[in-house]
């Protein structure tokens, strides 16, 4: 069915606050400089749930939302040539052309071959590849990985090793790559140094592992679920600490008086902006670095003295963990495959398509990581 029409079933955001419904949709062939890829599983990230909430302003409705995925090239249009059909795909909300100012500049992963018409909903050429009961359905993120079949740009993929599961490796698609590339990609942890991670859900767990991997000293987890403390120890915590149990000592002093004025490094992993506060003031002065990850809903602003920033202090932000998709991601599944680099130990809940919806109840629980859906 090359160069045809495919129907395929997919988790339809038909409005914003509603939950998906399981439609057959049709998925055009892809053309010139796209890949039509057969999704077999997909990661559920916690931004999917802020685009379905209606919070995201880049939102557009109808949608087939979803952006950890990974699966099997069906087929390429033309001029595509580092991916071809069977090859097995990890979908890349960051793309990596490799030719844009942004690529050469080889001072961020944020290509921008293809950001603008995908925060429009559409493919590159400003038109969608998706249509449910007459209707056209908005692409998202550059992925729309909750459906069977989906079209990409050939920038937004990179082909990885054969051998290694999907329904594992689609994590690497977002949170488990955000945490560890943003500790040792976006902030550069040294060795010796200390580091407070906020947010022990998957992309925090992922920083400890980054934490770890750069030799951090003291890693001190951070989270107002007590449950978190046994999952942040096993990924390399040294310490955890529940704020709400500090008495009427707050946060930042409590930090900054167990570690001698303040951290190397902190990381936000809530998306909560009181909490970045916190990161940020909790750094130590006149080197301190704090990396915003947490996505806030929209409307919200940061704050904080900028003599916070006068006195050293750096704040700075990660996508994607500073990680180049095409050029490392396939490093990344090596090290997974020959045991240095955890991946399924985030999975704690599994679903399917046609389950979808029970898939984000689970996500809102405290005791779930991943959820991973089979398509
Ligand atoms: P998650 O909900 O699983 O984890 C968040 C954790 O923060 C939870 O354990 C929660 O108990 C804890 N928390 C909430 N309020 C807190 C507070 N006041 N103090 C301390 N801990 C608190 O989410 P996740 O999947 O790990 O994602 C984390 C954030 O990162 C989200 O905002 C997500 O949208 C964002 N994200 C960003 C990128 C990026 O590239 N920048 C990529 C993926 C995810
Ligand atoms: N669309 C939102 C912003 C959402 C956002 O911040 N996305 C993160 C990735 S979250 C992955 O789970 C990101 O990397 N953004 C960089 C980019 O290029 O999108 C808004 O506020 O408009
Ligand atoms: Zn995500």
């Amino acid at each position: 069915t090359k160069g045809e029409t495919i129907k395929c079933k997919a988790a339809v955001a038909w409005e914003a606050g509603k939950p998906m419904s399981i439609e057959e949709i049709e998925v055009q062939a892809p053309r010139a400089g796209e890949v039509r890829v057969q999704i077999t599983h997909t990661g559920l990230c916690h931004t999917d749930a802020y685009t379905l909430s209606g919070s995201d302003p880049e939102g557009a409705f109808p949608a087939i939302l979803g952006h950890e995925g990974a699966g099997i090239v069906e087929s390429v249009g033309e001029g595509v040539d580092h991916v071809k059909e069977g090859d097995s795909v990890i979908l890349l909300y960051t793309a990596e052309c490799r030719e844009c100012k942004f690529c050469k500049s080889g001072k961020t992963n944020l290509c921008q071959a293809v950001r603008a018409t995908q925060g429009q909903g559409v493919m590159p050429d400003k038109t969608k590849r998706f249509s449910c009961k007459g209707q056209e359905l908005n692409h998202f993120m550059g992925c729309s990985t909750f459906s069977q079949y989906t079209v990409v740009s050939q920038y937004s993929l990179v082909a990885i090793d054969p051998k290694a599961p999907r329904d594992k490796t689609c994590l690497l698609g977002c949170g488990v790559t955000t945490g560890w590339g943003a500790a040792t990609h976006t902030a550069n942890v040294e060795k010796g140094s200390t580091v407070a991670v906020f947010g022990i859900g998957c992309v925090g767990l992922a920083v400890l592992t980054g934490a770890v991997d750069a030799g951090a000293g003291r890693i001190i987890a951070i989270d107002t679920n007590d449950g978190k403390e046994s999952w942040a120890k096993k990924f390399g915590a040294t310490e955890f600490i529940n704020p709400t149990k500090l008495g009427d000592k707050d946060i930042v002093s409590h930090l900054v008086e167990i570690t001698d004025g303040g951290l190397d490094y902190t990381f936000d992993c809530t998306g909560n902006v009181k909490v970045m506060r916190s990161a940020l003031e909790a750094c130590h002065k006149g080197w301190g670095i704090s990396t915003i990850i947490g996505v806030a809903a929209a409307g919200q602003e940061i704050a904080t003295r900028p003599f916070q920033l006068v006195t050293g202090r750096k704040w700075q932000g990660s996508a994607f963990g500073g990680v180049k998709g095409r050029s490392e991601l396939p490093g990344i599944v090596e090290r997974y495959m020959n045991g240095t680099f955890k991946v399924d130990d985030y999975i704690t809940h599994t679903t399917d398509l046609d389950n979808i919806n029970k898939g984000f109840e689970y996500m809102k629980q405290g005791e779930c990581i991943r959820c991973v859906a089979k398509m």
